[in-house]
């Protein structure tokens, strides 16, 4: 348990008193940090002897912000606003100096000074939009009285974070200092502020220049607000917030704060966001990372130069690394070139890259035809064509050239990376790295874990996620590893819902409407329909005869439409247009299917889709736990967020699962079984949980 007399320390340097915040990793504003701050500056009106208060932080940052692990807690006093308005009404000048991430509620604590310093590694910024939530310490009302109204509204709505030399642009900090010693420049700067008599500045004092002008920009902000914010809570209620500085006196603007901030706070939409952000930071803690330390990891080699070997390659590049390309003959490893060069000229098309900035990334990259160019390598990523054959063709090859203790990757999306291990001599070297397309983009990476591998090429795999600057998330071994797996299910529940009645309009429809920002549909049209029905062909054999199939997309594709790059898919693309529309054609075949069928439609709810959409989700999602395909919960989560475009703000599907109620998710998965019993089949788990009382959550520990 940490104490106040441990997280903040006061040290006398003559008349100044330094306060110093020591609440490793972040100095979060827990409840002992806000008790700590509140008696510190007490202590310092007390003392006669002193003149100054200097606040820093110890370690790497500042304050990161309010400790986001009490939120939905119950309050523990003094608040954050009473903390931040006491070192504001100071009678003694209080100075921050920043020299490392100064967040959320930290920034609202240096704004709560009387004058600011940064230092070069000091970053500022009002992340709390990503929770969900509005600055709630005072925030919204000091920061339009330093920078102005819009750039406020505007840092807040954006989550950036600003460089101290930005942040004095904007108006945040006062001086600018070298090095990285928070007390040494921090104390200078105070005694030069006492030495010219400088006036307790506060910031609830500064006045907002030219209010019809602030008034007119935030309208404009809240139009273009509305119109991007979707779904999301808090960023109307931000600019609100700022409306309230321009528009009251700083008191009352503070009340309108707490009160908007309470009703962020109590919003689903918080709960999901910061189970995100916990999510996203636990699913690098793995068995294998006790006690494994990574392999070197200086080379990398990339087998395939298509679309998902050149964006593996980008990827590569992008982190530093050296890469060597291999193709099979010299046409193919042209494209795979040109290919690469295709992102970076993208960029430099944007502006964004110049053109000596591609020549010194490309100064790393090595095409070759020859397996013996990867000899030294320390990791290869294959990338080749999806077929088990060909991809073992690859690795004997590997197995062949790489060195002893090279890490031997494939990039497979759901063949049986065992098998692959298994038929080389070098089983503990291979994994699975399953990118997505497109690979320089996405941030999901799955790291796919065969049995036989080593520990320290999982904890190699997870370095080079690290370096990427990818989620990682561990999976097991099995048909579509945790997301193409789950996705395979919740998109056969679409396809029966569309033959049983509702268009596949009126589901992308409804998805949307829970947030994603594409529907199913619209996803195969993007991808490209041929790619599924390729799949389907190859499992025709293996296909359990008495499950329900639906044939509508096979009838599609058999008439050459294959999506966007065709035209017409699910939906019409005319002129090469990227937002399709409504086919009646498509709606006939479906009809004719469902007449075939003996169906007779009915309607279905946007509410009545999504139940059964996300009952097919969680459940497999259920089943991926319990077989330890995925280690918790949270792996599945996150695997959705960053990989699948679920909706950040439900925090995952295992989590939106929770939020709901395993009970009313059980009791619709039994409902539907009524009508098919193979597919609506309850995973084992869910009902073990619901029978007792527990949640997904329950089973969020590291494993
Ligand atoms: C707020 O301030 C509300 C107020 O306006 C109003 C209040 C009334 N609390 O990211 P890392 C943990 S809302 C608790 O891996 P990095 C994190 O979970 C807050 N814990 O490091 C991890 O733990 P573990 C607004 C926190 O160097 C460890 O610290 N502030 C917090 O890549 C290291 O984190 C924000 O939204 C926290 N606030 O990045 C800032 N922050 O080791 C959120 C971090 O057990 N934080 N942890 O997994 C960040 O953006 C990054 O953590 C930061 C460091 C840039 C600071």
């Amino acid at each position: 348990m940490t104490n106040e007399a441990s997280v903040v320390r006061a040290v006398r340097h003559g008349d100044v008193q330094v306060i110093s915040i020591s609440n490793p990793p972040v100095n979060a504003l827990g409840v002992a940090v806000r008790q700590g701050l509140k008696q510190a500056i007490e202590q310092a009106q007390a003392d006669a002897g002193v003149r100054a208060v200097l606040v820093v932080g110890e370690g790497k940052a500042f304050i990161a912000g309010a400790d986001i692990r009490e939120f939905g807690k119950p309050p523990m006093p003094p608040s954050l606003p009473e903390v931040c308005n006491q070192i504001e009404a100071s009678a003694k000048l209080v100075v921050a100096a920043i020299h490392g991430p100064a967040l959320g509620g930290g920034l609202e604590v240096a704004m709560s000074a009387h004058y600011r310093l940064a230092l070069p590694a000091a970053k500022l910024g009002l992340p709390e939009v990503n929770l969900g939530l509005l600055p709630g310490a005072g925030g919204t009302q000091r920061a339009p009285r330093l920078m102005g109204a819009k750039a406020a509204a505007e840092l807040m709505l954006s989550g950036k974070h600003l460089s101290a030399r930005a942040a004095q642009a904007a108006g945040l900090v006062d001086r600018l200092a070298e090095g990285e010693d928070p007390v040494a420049a921090g104390l200078a700067y105070v005694n030069e502020l006492l030495e010219q008599g400088a006036p307790l500045r506060r910031t609830r004092n500064l006045a907002i220049a030219d209010k019809a002008a602030a008034l007119a920009e935030l309208d404009a902000l809240q139009a273009d607000t509305a119109k991007k914010s979707r779904g999301l809570f808090s960023p109307l209620k931000i600019v609100e917030c700022v409306r309230a500085a321009v528009e009251l006196p700083f008191d009352e603007g503070l009340a309108r704060e707490r009160a908007l901030f309470v009703e962020c706070l109590n919003s689903p939409q918080r709960a999901g966001l910061v189970h995100a952000f916990f999510a996203e930071r636990e699913t690098a803690k793995v068995p294998e990372a006790r006690g494994a330390a990574p392999r070197a990891l200086n080379r990398v080699a990339v087998i395939g130069g298509g679309t998902m070997g050149a964006g593996i390659t980008v990827a590569a590049l992008d982190a530093g690394l050296p890469v060597v390309m291999i193709e099979r003959d010299a046409e193919s490893i042209a494209r795979g070139q040109a290919n690469v060069e295709k992102v970076y000229n993208g960029l430099i098309a944007k502006g964004r890259m110049t053109e000596e900035g591609k020549a010194a990334i490309l100064a790393r990259y090595t095409p070759s035809t020859s397996y013996e160019a990867i000899a030294d390598v320390d990791l290869v990523i294959e990338a080749v064509f999806e077929d088990i054959e060909v991809k073992k063709a690859v690795f004997q090859q590997l197995d062949r050239v790489c060195k002893p203790g090279a890490v031997l990757a494939t990039n497979t999306s759901y063949l049986d990376i065992d098998a692959i291990a298994g038929s080389i001599s070098r089983p503990q070297d291979v994994i699975g790295l399953h990118f997505f397309s497109p690979a320089n983009i996405m941030k999901l990476l799955e790291i796919v874990v065969p049995a036989r591998v080593s520990p320290d090429v999982v904890v190699t795999a997870f370095e080079l996620a690290r370096r990427m600057k990818k989620i990682p998330v561990r999976a097991g071994v099995c048909d579509g590893f945790i997301g193409n797996r789950i996705l395979a299910v919740y998109k056969q529940a679409a396809d029966y819902i569309m033959e049983d009645g509702a268009s596949p309009y009126e589901i992308d429809e409804a998805v949307r409407g829970f947030g994603y920002p594409m529907g199913p549909f619209q996803v195969t049209d993007l991808a490209g329909g041929d790619i599924g029905w390729a799949t389907r062909k190859r499992r025709a054999a293996t296909r359990d005869p008495k499950a329900r199939y639906v044939e509508v997309a096979d009838r599609i594709c058999e008439r050459g439409w294959f999506g966007q790059k065709t035209g017409r898919g699910f939906y019409l693309y005319p002129q090469g247009a990227r937002v399709g529309q409504a086919d009646p054609e498509v709606l006939a075949i479906v009809d004719a299917e469902r007449q075939k069928k003996g169906i007779a439609p009915r309607k279905f709810t946007a509410e009545e889709i999504m139940r059964r959409y996300m009952a097919a989700m969680v459940n497999e999602g259920a089943k991926v736990v319990e077989e330890g395909i995925a280690l918790r919960p949270l792996d599945v989560d996150v695997t959705f967020l960053s990989g699948y475009g679920f909706p950040r703000f439900r925090g995952g599907p295992m989590k939106y699962a929770d939020m709901v109620g395993l009970p009313a998710i059980l009791e619709d998965i039994r409902t539907f079984a009524k009508e098919d019993p193979l597919f609506w089949k309850p995973a084992p788990l869910l009902e073990k949980l619901v029978a007792e009382g527990k949640d997904f959550a329950s089973l969020n520990q590291a494993r």
